[in-house]
């Protein structure tokens, strides 16, 4: 199978994530993207070459301009209007609450105002080369999608940083651009086939369902821990179907906590008929290993092999695939469980 990389993940590297009341170090960091690459890369199965290079059109096709503008400069301005420091997080965020009973609002003037109109949470600090490492992940699953277009059953791009928490105008979650729905945008759009993305990191991934959820030529479907307990907190529900002509085509199964193998492998099962029932002719995987057993931020308890049956699942449904690195924060496994899931899917 061939694994698209590029070194350029290496230059966002956050040394802090704020949350839980405490300043500690991330769990999203270069390690993942690392240990990724050196167990693929000492299988044979395994063939890597680097992105090329695609601009910012394909990120505006999918993302308010604004967003991809702002975080070109952020954090040199933040450093020439505020002082110095290693890594950005805002300390307002933007609430239309905030102006009830007045107009919304437009993009603020100043640095700080402009970090809470475009960030929703914080744990995603902007160091000095995010911009470069975020527009390095887009290429790599951009390049994993020409490859699969170029007639390839399956692509893996080891994009990071991950992608399906950003919004068409926010980022967050770990997340700058939307590296799966940039990728099924760019499909559906330009060779007018239905694009199915399955999402099965532990988190909802908020940002890919707001950005197709009133179309239907791109179906979501993500498997995750209930929001009722589980970060993203306020989208992911059952009962979010989409909207419009976009309504039966957005899918969502919460879990309850340390659900395991079989449980799992039966709800993805399932799910894969409604996507070939919805006909879809490729399918972009939001492929994130923190359902682990063991991961240190989350609570499911999908196992080595349950990746692989996974993997082997989506295999059986016969479509093309582009599978996106997202999520897995139990990073001592996180390249075996990588490895496992794409074995599975036939690497
Ligand atoms: C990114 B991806 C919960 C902290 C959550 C942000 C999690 C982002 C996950 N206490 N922090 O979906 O793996
Ligand atoms: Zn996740």
């Amino acid at each position: 199978m061939k694994v698209v990389y590029t070194p350029a993940h290496l230059l966002h590297d956050p040394h802090t994530e704020i949350e839980k009341g405490t300043v500690h170090s991330p769990f999203e960091h270069i390690g993942r993207g690392e240990i990724i690459r050196e167990v693929l890369s000492a299988d044979s199965r395994f063939d890597f070459q680097l992105p090329t290079q695609w601009g910012i059109e394909p990120i505006n096709a999918v993302h308010d301009s604004g967003l991809e503008r702002f975080l070109t400069t952020a954090w040199q301005e933040y450093q020439d209007a505020i002082g110095p420091c290693r890594e950005v997080t805002p300390e307002v965020f933007y609430s239309q609450a905030l102006r009830n009973k007045m107009s919304l609002g437009t993009e603020p003037a100043s640095i700080s105002g402009r970090l809470g109109w475009w960030c929703f949470e914080t744990t995603t600090p902007l160091t000095e080369g995010t911009y470069e490492a975020a527009r390095g992940a887009v290429d790599t699953a951009m390049t994993a999608m020409q490859l699969v277009l170029d007639g390839e059953k399956s692509a893996y791009g080891l994009c990071r940083p991950p992608g399906h928490h950003a919004t068409t105008s926010l980022y967050g979650g770990y997340c700058f651009f939307n590296n799966a729905a940039i990728v099924a945008h760019h499909v559906a759009s330009t060779r007018g086939v239905k694009v199915v993305v399955l999402d099965v990191d532990y988190h909802h991934g908020n940002g890919t369902q707001e950005i197709f959820y009133d179309r239907d030529d791109v179906m979501y479907v993500s498997l995750h821990g209930d929001p009722a307990r589980a970060y993203p907190y306020t989208i992911g529900y059952a009962d979010e179907v989409g909207a419009g002509k976009g309504r039966g085509s957005n899918i969502n199964i919460p879990f309850a906590a340390r659900t395991g193998d079989d449980v799992y492998v039966n709800a993805l099962a399932d799910v894969l008929n409604k996507i070939h029932a919805f006909g879809a002719e490729m399918i972009v995987v939001s492929l994130g290993l923190d359902t682990f057993i063991t991961d240190p931020i989350c609570d499911l308890s999908v196992t080595t092999d349950g990746f692989r049956r996974c993997g082997e699942l989506v295999k059986q449904l016969g479509l093309p695939a582009v599978v996106l690195q997202e999520g897995g924060y139990d990073v001592d496994k996180l390249g075996i469980n990588v490895q496992s899931w794409l074995v599975g899917l036939g690497a």
